[in-house]
């Protein structure tokens, strides 16, 4: 261990800075440390450094400091400094007393879960000091923080020529790729970040139905429950929110011998990112369902009062479970349930993948898709198997319109959709609210279709509006209107 303190400014040797060492900055320091790469540290309160260097110093090289104005000396050139405080206000606030100390060329990074915008403009007000700004989502909570995390870094092409080395260093590895690449600049990395979290709360919610049909259909137990989703694993569901969804179910509760699951108050809670996914969504114009599906079950189950007053409500003529399945029995229930899950996770990851492409066209990020296909595969909350699908899908087309469009993707689609139907009509048929499988099938459909409603909504608009349509018999872009209140002719608009 080297822990020394660089009071002196003489010492500039650490590749890297840290500051923030609540659990994310302090694994990912040590990550780095243990990378053999010499790591400066520095925390707000002193008492977070002082752990670290007690309980961990021996890992590798730090070098702690007390002040920013040590901290930054302590860095060799370019400087390089990860910030990884509490996102928002505290995070300008060390962004604002590191870039006083700082000098053009150096590159701050926030390895925060910093809203996209936020990024966009930290990094135009760095610009202009001559310091690079590198946005960058990072995945994997503190276990990946620690062992490998996916990382996600916006910013110019030179900072990440400077800084990408050290991150890929510590990303996780999947067959020999690190789950790191440059993303885009300004924003994009934490935009891509912000979306990943989107999948999650989805991928989450489509578990979370699954899980709640076997047992309210059939009446599983939890530990029976763990036991399909474990076998699950096994197959092309195979992902870390499956495998640990098992590890949750099968948890017996200390205090009562019951179920741990059955012990938790049923109301999800949110930090924001999904949230954000979603307003964001809105302003694209991209049509992301199953988040915001997610997002909306999480704010129902939180509605603690309105829940408690409306529990017991009539849910009318319901049938027993043997009825609405109709001769089906578990297993074969059980297996439809896992296509209409796999069906649903597809069109969550088609609508991310979308929003990613409508942001990058946004703000001219020239984001790859096929990266994040890449860097997704390992250490991040959403990585599956699956994910080399679709990588494989974006290396094939770059271009791809939809996800569902790739072959593999098509047919796996396609072959889902009798059970997949089948579980959102039992679930109906029952009253089990499932709206994440319903609204991404919903999704398909809607895609599929060869005429929607829309042109009766264009009607209406051309009527209480004058907001004009186009006909099908017209050149795309040619605008018609109906005088409805002038005898009815159409003329062009
Ligand atoms: P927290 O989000 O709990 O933040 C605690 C850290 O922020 C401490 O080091 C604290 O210093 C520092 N801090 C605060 Br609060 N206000 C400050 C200020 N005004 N000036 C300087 N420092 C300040 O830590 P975390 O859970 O390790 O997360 C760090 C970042 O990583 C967050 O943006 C988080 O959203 C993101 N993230 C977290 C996860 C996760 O799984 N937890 C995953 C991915 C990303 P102090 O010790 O002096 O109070």
């Amino acid at each position: 261990m080297t822990s020394t303190a660089a009071n002196d400014g003489s010492r500039a040797q650490a590749q890297i800075g840290v500051t923030g060492l609540a659990v994310m900055g302090s694994n990912l320091a040590r990550n780095l440390a243990r990378h053999g790469h010499t790591v400066a540290v520095h925390n707000r309160s002193k008492a977070k450094t002082d752990v670290l260097i007690a309980d961990h110093g021996s890992e590798g090289n730090f070098i702690p400091s007390e002040s920013i104005a040590d901290f930054v000396a302590s860095l060799e050139l370019p400087r390089r400094v990860l910030i990884m405080v509490k996102a928002g206000d505290p995070t300008d606030a060390v962004i604002n007393e590191l870039a006083d100390a700082m000098e053009p060329g150096d590159i701050i990074i926030d390895g925060g879960n910093a809203r996209f915008t936020d990024t966009i403009r930290r990094e135009a007000a760095m610009r202009e000091r001559g310091l690079h700004f590198v946005g960058a989502g990072v995945s994997g909570g503190e276990v990946g923080a620690l062992e490998g995390p996916s990382i996600m870094p916006g910013g110019s092409v030179e900072s990440y020529k400077s800084l990408g080395p050290l991150l890929e260093s510590i990303s996780a590895h999947v067959d020999g790729i690190p789950c790191c690449a440059h993303i885009g600049t300004d924003g994009s990395g934490h935009f891509v970040k912000m979306v990943h979290n989107g999948i999650e709360y989805s991928d989450m919610q489509l578990i979370g139905e699954a899980y709640d049909l076997m047992r309210r259909v059939l009446g599983y137990s939890a530990a029976e429950i763990a036991a399909v989703f474990r076998e699950w694993n096994a197959g092309e569901l195979e992902s870390y929110l499956v495998e640990i969804t098992a590890e949750v179910l099968d948890k017996i509760d200390p205090q009562t011998g019951k179920a741990l699951v059955d012990v938790i108050v049923d109301a999800a809670e949110q930090k924001g990112t999904g949230r954000w996914t979603v307003q964001s969504a809105l302003d694209l114009g991209v049509p992301v369902t199953g988040i915001a599906e997610a997002v909306f079950a999480r704010a129902l189950s939180g509605s603690r009062a309105q829940r408690a007053a409306t529990r017991g409500l009539t849910g009318g003529d319901l049938p027993s479970a043997d009825e609405a399945l109709a001769g089906r029995d578990a297993d074969a229930f059980v297996e439809d349930i896992r296509l209409a899950l796999f069906g649903s996770k597809v069109i969550a990851y088609a609508q991310g993948f979308d929003q990613i492409t409508a942001g990058s066209v946004e703000h001219n990020w020239g984001v790859k898709p096929v990266d994040l296909a890449t860097i997704w595969r390992g250490g991040c909350i959403i990585r599956a198997r699956f994910l080399n699908r679709i990588r494989d899908a974006y290396t094939e087309n770059p271009e791809l319109l939809s996800l569902i469009l790739d072959p593999y993707f098509r047919d796996a689609v396609g072959g889902a959709l009798g059970s997949w139907r089948r579980v959102v009509t039992t679930a109906v048929t029952l009253g089990i609210p499932t709206p994440g499988f319903s609204s991404s099938l919903a999704y398909y459909d809607g895609l599929r279709a060869d005429r929607l409603p829309a042109a009766l909504t264009q009607g209406q608009r051309d009527y209480f509006g004058a907001h004009t349509y186009e006909r099908i018999d017209a050149p795309v872009g040619k605008k018609f209107h109906i005088l409805w209140s002038e005898g009815g002719a159409e003329v062009e608009a």
